[in-house]
């Protein structure tokens, strides 16, 4: 990647690893108050503490890493960026930057102590509205001039398939600006103007509907740079080849098709919405299963064929010849073999009877912590081991490498034990959010302290390996030995069939997913408009 281009990605990538460690901290202290044996100091608000943890984890850290990671996968393999781009490029981060400072302020002063999904009726300070705004407005800065910079690659190279890394990158930011619309509409045109105070209520159904029209998408915009890996960069990492390019190329089509009508089933327990609706969008929700295993197909055949390709025998042979030592490899495979149980945990999440059963208590928190924090993490960090010391030009040394396998299993050991007691917790009613540990010692609540102290003594752990993380990025950024560092691009398998030219056909692609979103959310849409409490204010009192 160009010196310029890696600055560029750098600069979003420290702002990342800066929000772990804040959010990190945050997130230790949140496990020690829920095992009922600490006090928060100094004035410290439960609340505060958790949408500490939730904005700087969920939404700083990973939309700076990803577009950080897209920056340098486009350079690499769609061509250097050009000034022009760059300048956009700079131009979106500072925008981050600044409106994250603006939010994280109004969070830190006690002013906007509204968690990370920040439903209303929770009012925050207006100045955390427009921080998460400038965020976004930043995102779609860099997101446009990523658009143009492969426009022109595709205007350069007509007729021919675009390089798979640069296509994930797009089809990444497709998605993030699709459905950033949601957020940013009920910021922009209800929280913003209740906050000034300029309408005094708030529709919250439609508030809490735009919300999760962005929030489920959300979580496959964390997923995909981590799906990008998997397909393109680890094959390359382990000696072997992406299985199918098609394939790998469908599958994030798939997941532009059916991510977003989907956010109904974070609401299935609201009344407003027709359970006709529910069931489509449930329906929908295990779509947007299938890219996930045929990701899982993928990865199967490409370990499976490197193996046998080194001579293994048997069912599982292959299996004992991946490069365990490798820590590029590891961690991102550990994020995998969790991905199991976490999708698993998904789908029972959106089964519609088994949600009564989960929604809202802690067995959610620890669905995320499988999926975003551990399996797209680990999948983060493997990208880090690599990418790191090839946009410093540096090397990462052995001792390194093996602190980043240990790092690894410190990570896996300490969310195993925190994020299986919130499952069993939740199973027992254990509700999410709560500052409350014991509820006045309920003879209920007590039965939950055993797996709260469980997860505190995870969360101990996994403090432990952030500081792990910590000191590998710092050693990858300003200390390794000087050196090259290879950005791995793996080769598409000999046998595998031509990429069809329909897969690149974007104006087919975002018609069908307008449609699907306007199938799924018109009528409801409506519906909400229509049935809207007297007085209250946002979309209904403008329409
Ligand atoms: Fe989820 C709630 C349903 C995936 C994140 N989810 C959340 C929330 C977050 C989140 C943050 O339907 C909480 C939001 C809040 O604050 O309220 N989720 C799903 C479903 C999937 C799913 C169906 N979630 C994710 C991913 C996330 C994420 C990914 C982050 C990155 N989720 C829900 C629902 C709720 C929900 C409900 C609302 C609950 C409620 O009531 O509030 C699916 O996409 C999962 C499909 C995945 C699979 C796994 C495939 C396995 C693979 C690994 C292969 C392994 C290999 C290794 C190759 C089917 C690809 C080799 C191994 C060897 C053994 C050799």
């Amino acid at each position: 990647v160009n010196s310029l281009d890696a600055k560029l990605s750098m600069a979003h990538i420290y702002v990342a690893f800066i929000a772990l460690v804040l959010g990190g901290t945050a997130g230790l202290l949140q496990t020690l108050v829920r095992s009922g044996q600490f006090i928060l100091p100094a004035g410290i608000g439960y609340y505060q503490l958790l949408t500490v943890h939730g904005v700087l984890l969920g939404l700083v850290l990973t939309t700076f890493f990803i577009i950080g990671f897209l920056f340098a996968g486009l350079s690499k393999t769609s061509g250097t960026l050009s000034n022009r781009i760059r300048f956009y490029g700079w131009v979106g981060f500072w925008l981050m930057t600044f409106g994250t400072a603006l939010t994280a302020s109004a969070i830190l002063t006690g002013k906007a102590s509204v968690l990370y999904t920040f439903y209303a009726p929770l009012m925050a300070h207006p100045t955390f509205y427009i921080g998460l705004a400038l965020v976004v407005v930043g995102s779609w800065v860099s997101g446009f001039a990523m658009f143009i910079h492969f426009a022109k690659w595709k205007k350069l190279n007509p007729g021919q398939a675009s390089p798979l890394l640069s296509y994930m990158a797009i089809a990444t930011m497709i998605l993030w600006l699709i459905a950033t619309l949601g957020v940013a509409a009920t910021v922009l045109i209800q929280y913003i103007p209740w906050s000034l105070g300029l309408v005094d209520t708030i529709d919250v159904l439609i508030s809490r509907t735009l919300f999760w029209y962005f929030g489920h998408p959300l979580v496959y915009f964390w997923l995909l740079p981590a799906y990008m890996a998997w397909y393109v960069i680890i094959p390359k990492i382990i000696g072997g080849k992406i299985f199918s390019d098609s394939l790998a190329r469908l599958s994030f089509v798939l997941f532009l098709l059916f991510s977003i009508p989907v956010g109904f089933h974070h609401q299935l327990t609201e009344p407003g919405i027709a359970p006709s609706w529910k069931y489509l969008q449930v329906v929908l929700t295990f779509l947007v299963i299938i890219p996930s295993l045929m990701t899982a197909f993928s990865m199967f055949a490409t370990f499976e064929m490197y193996g046998r390709s080194k001579g293994a025998t048997g069912l599982f042979g292959w299996f004992r010849k991946l490069p365990w030592g490798d820590a590029r490899f590891f961690a991102p495979f550990m994020g995998m073999l969790i991905f199991i149980p976490a999708g698993a945990g998904g789908i029972i999440n959106a089964s519609h009877q088994l949600n009564q059963v989960v929604h809202n208590t802690i067995w959610v928190t620890g669905h995320f912590h499988l999926t975003v924090a551990t399996t797209v993490l680990l999948t983060f960090f493997g990208i880090a081991y690599w990418l790191i010391p090839h946009l410093t030009g540096r090397i990462m040394t052995k001792a390194m490498n093996k602190l980043a396998i240990v790092q690894t299993i410190v990570w896996v050991i300490g969310m195993t034990f925190m994020s299986s007691a919130m499952h069993f917790a939740g199973l027992l009613g254990a509700p999410r959010r709560s500052a409350f540990s014991t509820y006045g010692d309920s003879a209920q609540a007590l039965e939950w302290i055993p797996y709260q102290i469980a997860q505190a003594i995870g969360g101990t752990i996994l403090f432990i390996g952030i500081i792990l993380i910590i000191v590998i990025v710092a050693n990858l950024a300003f200390f390794a030995p000087k050196g090259e560092t290879e950005f791995p691009i793996g080769e598409v398998e000999e046998a595998a069939e031509k990429t069809p030219m329909i897969l690149e056909n974007w104006k087919l692609w975002v018609g069908i997913i307008i449609a699907l979103i306007l199938v799924a959310y018109t009528v409801p849409f409506i519906e909400m408009i229509q049935h809207a409490p007297p007085g209250s204010k946002g979309f209904s009192n403008l329409l």
